[in-house]
């Protein structure tokens, strides 16, 4: 197992996918990545795709941390980010946490950071979800409103914590963990710091400090050009069979995915597996020949493509 990560280190979806591979105990390659478009040895890899993090094995390319977590959990069964009794809880609070509390979060902590955050940040931002550049006023104002929504949630999360509990779902770390944790990481290490605002609650701050612990496994810097030639000198592998389910495309037929909260670039080719979980396009780019790009289900829109 050769696996590769692309992100940039102050990427939380990021820090997820460090903290899984901590947790599997994997060694791993990493690939310093943009954190704004352009990302040139990043997109001839997954086509339109262009967030953080991404996996990789030689033309393999998983999408989203969700998809990552079940791919390294095929992997490396044991630890298991799904122990006996939290599965559906757990993926119910890494959705919570990762769609509802994670960009009130995001718009709090660079609001209350406008004037520090790397150049051209807010309008790539603002360009990912369709909007036009904000003004440093409205960056900053953001910061105002968003903290109306962040204070109940962080409440939330401290109260799964209030019996005493060592983790979200009980006495061993589960997916729901990992979730709540990288947006609670997000508030740490800015211009200014907005960790006090987990301060009222002792319960969380040792939660998030536990969970730091597992570590990154171990990693070796990789180029990004020496990534798209392990892609290039490999072959996707042989896809699991597949399941399409009602109304979807079928493997051989042309699809197109993107992520389905208002991401404007789909990345095409022809289905080369399906299932109720998982949809992976193979296409072809003159950098590195042939990939598998794989997407989860939920959280992503297909169309056929005549
Ligand atoms: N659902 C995705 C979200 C990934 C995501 O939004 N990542 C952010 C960085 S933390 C990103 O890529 N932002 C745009 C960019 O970096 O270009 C996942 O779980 O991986």
């Amino acid at each position: 197992m050769s696996l590769i990560l692309h992100h940039y280190d102050f990427s939380n979806f990021a820090e997820k996918a460090r903290l899984m591979l901590g947790f599997k105990g994997l060694a791993w390659q990493s690939v310093e990545q943009p954190p704004i478009l352009p990302k040139p040895k990043l997109v001839p890899l997954t086509g339109g795709y262009r967030r953080i993090p991404i996996l990789q094995e030689g033309a393999d390319l998983w999408c989203d941390t969700r998809l990552i977590a079940h791919e390294l959990e095929r992997r490396v069964p044991s630890p298991t980010f799904f122990p006996d009794g939290t599965r559906g809880h757990g993926e119910a609070i890494a959705w919570w946490a990762e769609q509802q509390f994670m960009r009130p979060s995001a718009l709090f902590v660079s609001g209350i950071n406008a004037d520090h955050m790397p150049e051209g940040l807010h309008d790539d931002r603002a360009k990912l979800h369709g909007l036009p550049p904000p003004s440093i006023e409205a960056v900053r104002a953001a910061a105002i409103r968003n903290r109306h929504l962040v204070r109940p949630q962080i409440k939330w999360l401290a109260q799964m914590l209030d019996d005493g509990r060592s983790y979200l779902l009980g006495e061993k770390p589960c997916i729901a963990d990992f979730s709540g944790y990288h947006v609670v990481w997000f508030y740490r290490g800015r211009h200014i710091d907005c960790r006090a605002a987990f301060d009222p609650y002792p319960k969380l701050l040792a939660w998030r400090d536990r969970m730091a612990t597992i570590g990154h496994g171990t990693h070796t810097e990789m180029g990004q050009d020496e990534a798209l030639a392990v892609a290039r000198r490999a072959s996707p592998a042989a896809p699991r069979p597949s399941d399409p389910q009602e109304g979807d495309p079928r493997p051989g037929e042309r699809a197109r995915v993107r992520p389905s909260d208002n991401a404007r670039d789909w990345t095409e080719g022809e289905v080369l597996f399906i299932d109720a979980d998982e949809i992976s396009l193979l296409r072809t780019d003159p950098e590195v020949g042939e990939v598998a790009v794989h997407f989860p289900r939920l959280g992503y829109d297909w169309r056929r493509q005549r």
